[in-house]
């Protein structure tokens, strides 16, 4: 039997805010093994029923069962498409129709937009951050078929129907590089229209459009003026249409939002409350004309992608007093997101509430690595029974101060919310040793508090912006994790719109540090184009196309792509790279000291990571058949390597930087000379035992380490480096009772002292990157480049590190994949599922004997065993 157990588009259930027709993709399932899709159909319908579908695409020869992209029908904007699909498999069977699902388009022109940006401030409340509120009333003629609003904002927005917010979204319109791409949200609203008066409404901020934004305190970085875009399309029973847009005649007030910001928190007064604001009747001739913002909508870009979403519900652990006398809650997780809180005050009463990370050393409240970054709720009572969480900012924290509160403080009285880029959870790992269970918990919180959006680099500090470099680290590491293509494809269009003329890419995106170089010494140095950073150009569209085997992606990232690699042509001299400021392998534990740059010399890590990114391009240059780039690239890549090892090899093959990252990014990149290769692979273990067994690397040689060591016959010593659990290494925070990943080995010292409060995060997933190697090598879920996607896998899970067990799983785009294996004295089992329409190599870690191979052929390969399979599981024993 075989049956289409899922459906996706654009890699989502239900994508809202299409303008062009997502690629299509689906998950079989049967319980026969080796099912091979033969043939597909498609059908898409203006209803669920499919009557008249207005697209049939006949049943098509072909195996695809992803990145499926019709080329009919055209689209009409503000429409929902029902879709399903049937397929034929190689036991000639066809399925059923699969369940169907839907997209709804946006406006598929710009050209659409009548509605004006409306606002309720003037140019004068540039340095305010209050929240204000839009309103207008409208008549609905008729009985509603279906009804959709599009709308956005310059800075951040809520959107109500007759009372009611529309969506579930939060912190939209999102961040992009506002000037060059603002989205614009599609909201299905049908249900929420009632024949006659209606009412909407919006409630703006200051977000990251006009707020106080990145470690300079630059605001008003887009604008000086928040203002709101709405368009509702109403299409009735009868076939007529009706459009409503913001506009002159909308109405404008203050809100009880007194105050709200990115860093700093909300200042909330209930008793400004205006009841029924949002409501048809409510009278708002107090209330004053709102002024039309000119912007050009021409930038406007539906978001059909993830939204932040309130994913999840984290409740208060204990609340206690410290040894100082404060009362603290603490909700056991460090995260991102904001408390949602109960209170039963009189008017004018206070709650107030202080968030942070960590407590000191002493078990105080400590808030000095927030830096300047307030993270306040300061909520003033109307009276009564009330509850309240913030609207337009958000907080890193595991711990609240209660600063003010009337009356006993509850712990039911408080609730946290996650909030996050609501992505779907792909991968799962678990193990026999609970210490790497809870690196695990901690990789996957690091996601979880850094991916709102955009990929920030921590959520707490006053910066919180899309470092390009740790975004290129953690890419393949959360790409195991989480589904995070939409997320991705996403704000790769900022990275390629915020690039330099030349080609050059920002150290952040959205780029808000360039144009502040005066302001700071740092910025004095130079605001894009570091190696490692930059590259985040080339190496994220790569691990997309790795991860979903997806060529869209390397089409649409092309240009930026071959920008940045001709940018590091350019500035490069016989081949060897370096470019202003540059931050190396940062915060490496071989830095001097007090100094956030590692030793290991900026021409390497920079020539390190030209041969990389040019390598990569040139073979996504060859995969989507561009022969004459990937031979121009390929060639590049050679003397790049060349020169890579005349400048940092000696002739007796020693490296000349004597450090770990040297030895990792040689390694890793396939830079060593070949007769060097076990030299170079000795010369890291021997630079690794220097350090009494650590590592001592920073961002570019940690994500590496344990590939580099493992790929050249050192499985054993990348274990022991992951086990360890003293000062410094990715346990010892975990024995520290660390939540989540924190940016320096040292952020918490063993003697209980904290690295320098100027940066010290303890919520940063750059050292989270491990996370990928405990999927590819510990569970051995590995791509095979020339079949991405998993349409082909390479299973070959590594035993070792003293684990009896692991169970790793990935959800790819063709089903799920997993992996578990258990060791017994020298007996292992494997068993080992791959998804339906592809197939696997399996290898045998060191296996001597197979003991039962349910079926399929092994063979000998090296040191392991090998075998082809197709779809389904098997159950493998062995001995090693
Ligand atoms: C810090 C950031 C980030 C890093 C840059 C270079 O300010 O937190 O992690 O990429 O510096």
């Amino acid at each position: 039997m075989i049956r289409i157990s899922e459906l996706r588009l654009d890699y989502l259930k239900q994508p809202v805010g299409v303008t062009k027709l997502p690629q299509f993709g689906w998950m079989i399932d049967s319980d026969q093994r080796n099912i091979i899709q033969t043939a597909y159909q498609l059908q898409i319908a203006d209803n669920p029923d499919f009557n008249n579908a207005i697209y049939d695409s006949g049943l098509v020869e072909s195996e695809d069962s992803a990145h499926v992209i019709p080329d009919k029908p055209a689209l009409k904007s503000a429409s929902k498409y029902f879709v399903h699909v049937r397929i034929k498999s190689n036991t000639g069977e066809i399925s059923k129709w699969s369940d169907s699902t839907y997209f709804v388009t946006a406006l598929i022109s710009n050209i659409e937009w009548r509605a004006a940006f409306i606002s309720a401030e003037t140019k004068e409340d540039a340095s305010n951050s209050k929240g204000t509120y839009l309103r207008t009333e409208f008549t609905v003629k008729n009985k509603v078929k279906e009804a959709y609003a599009f709308t956005t904002a310059l800075g951040l927005y809520k959107f109500y129907i007759n009372g009611k917010k529309v969506g579930t979204d939060e912190m939209t319109p999102g961040w992009t590089s506002y000037n060059k791409r603002l989205l614009y949200q599609t909201y299905d609203i049908t249900d929420l229209l009632n024949t006659g008066k209606n009412a909407a409404g919006a409630l703006v901020g200051a977000g990251w459009y006009k707020g106080t934004m990145g470690f300079i305190g630059a605001r008003n970085n887009y604008g000086d003026q928040t203002a709101f875009l709405s368009q509702i399309h109403i299409r009735y029973e009868d076939g007529t249409t009706d459009i409503i847009g913001s506009d002159e005649t909308w109405k404008g007030s203050d809100s009880p939002v007194l105050f709200s910001e990115i860093y700093d928190g909300e200042i909330y007064d209930a008793r400004l409350e205006q009841p029924g604001w949002n409501t048809p009747g409510f009278e708002d001739k107090d209330w004053k004309a709102v002024s039309i913002v000119d912007f050009n909508k021409e930038i406007l870009t539906a978001q059909s992608g993830t939204r932040v979403k309130k994913v999840e519900e984290v409740s208060a652990k204990r609340i206690f007093t410290t040894p100082k006398g404060d009362t603290v809650i603490d909700f056991g997780q460090n995260m991102t997101g904001w408390i949602h809180f109960r209170v039963n005050g009189k008017a004018g009463d206070k709650v107030i509430l202080n968030c942070f990370e960590v407590l000191d050393s002493e078990g105080n409240v400590y808030f000095d690595n927030l830096r300047k970054a307030k993270e306040t709720l300061d909520f003033t009572c109307k009276g009564g029974e009330e509850e309240y969480e913030p609207n337009f900012t958000f907080q890193g924290f595991q711990f609240a101060k209660i600063a003010a509160y009337p009356g006993n403080t509850e712990l039911s009285d408080f609730t946290a919310y996650a909030v996050h880029s609501d992505m779907e959870p792909t991968g799962t790992f678990d193990c026999s040793n609970q210490d790497i269970n809870q690196l695990q918990h901690n990789i996957l919180w690091g996601l979880k508090g850094n991916f709102l959006d955009i990929p920030t680099d921590c959520p707490q500090r006053n910066e919180r912006l899309g470092w390009t470099g740790d975004a290129q680290i953690f890419c393949r590491t959360a790409s195991y994790l989480m589904n995070t293509y939409t997320f991705f494809h996403k704000w790769l269009k900022d990275v390629a719109a915020d690039q330099t003329p030349e080609g050059g890419v920002p150290h952040v995106v959205p780029d808000l540090l360039s144009g502040k170089e005066a302001d700071d010494w740092l910025l004095s140095q130079g605001t894009h184009s570091a190696a490692a950073w930059a590259d985040v150009a080339v190496i994220n569209p790569w691990t997309l196309y790795l991860t979903f085997g997806d060529k869209e992606i390397i089409k649409e990232q092309y240009e930026s792509m071959k920008a940045w690699i001709n940018f590091m042509q350019t500035h490069s001299v016989d081949n060897i790279w370096n470019y202003k400021l540059q931050f190396g392998d940062w915060v490496a534990l071989d830095a001097e000291e007090g100094s956030y740059f590692g030793a290991t010399p900026n021409d390497l890590t920079c020539t390190a990571y030209y041969a990389y990114s040019t390598g990569l391009f040139a073979r996504m240059a060859n995969y989507i058949g561009n022969t004459k780039d990937y031979e121009t690239y390929r060639a590049l890549f050679e003397q790049i390597k060349k020169a890579f090892q005349e400048h940092f090899f000696d002739e007796d093959g020693n490296m000349t930087a004597n450090t770990q990252t040297a030895h990792v990014v040689a390694l890793y990149f396939n830079l060593v000379p070949e007769k060097y290769r076990q030299k170079t692979a000795e010369a890291l273990v021997r630079l690794v035992e220097k350090e009494n067994g650590h590592l001592v690397t920073g961002f570019v040689g940690t994500p590496y380490i344990c590939h580099a060591l493992s790929q050249n016959g050192h499985i054993k010593e990348a274990y022991d480096l992951l086990l360890k659990d003293d000062f410094p290494s990715w346990l010892y925070q975990v024995k520290k009772g660390a939540t989540t990943v924190w940016e320096h080995w040292d952020g918490l010292k063993p003697d209980g002292t904290m690295w320098s409060p100027d940066m010290n995060s303890f919520n940063h997933y750059a050292y989270g990157a491990i996370g990928e190697w405990l999927y590819r090598v510990v569970a051995g879920i590995e791509i095979d480049e020339t079949n991405p996607g998993y349409k082909h896998s390479i299973i070959h899970p590594r035993f070792g590190g003293g684990l009896s067990y692991v169970n790793a799983g990935y959800k790819s785009v063709y089903g799920n994949l997993s992996v578990h294996w258990e060791q017994k004295d020298d007996k292992c089992i494997l068993e080992v599922t791959v998804p339906h329409n592809t197939s696997a190599t399996i290898l045998l870690d060191g296996a001597k004997d197979v003991l039962q191979a349910d079926g399929l052929q092994f063979e000998k390969a090296q040191n392991d065993r090998k075998a082809l399979t197709g779809s389904g599981t098997y159950h493998i024993e062995f001995v090693r």
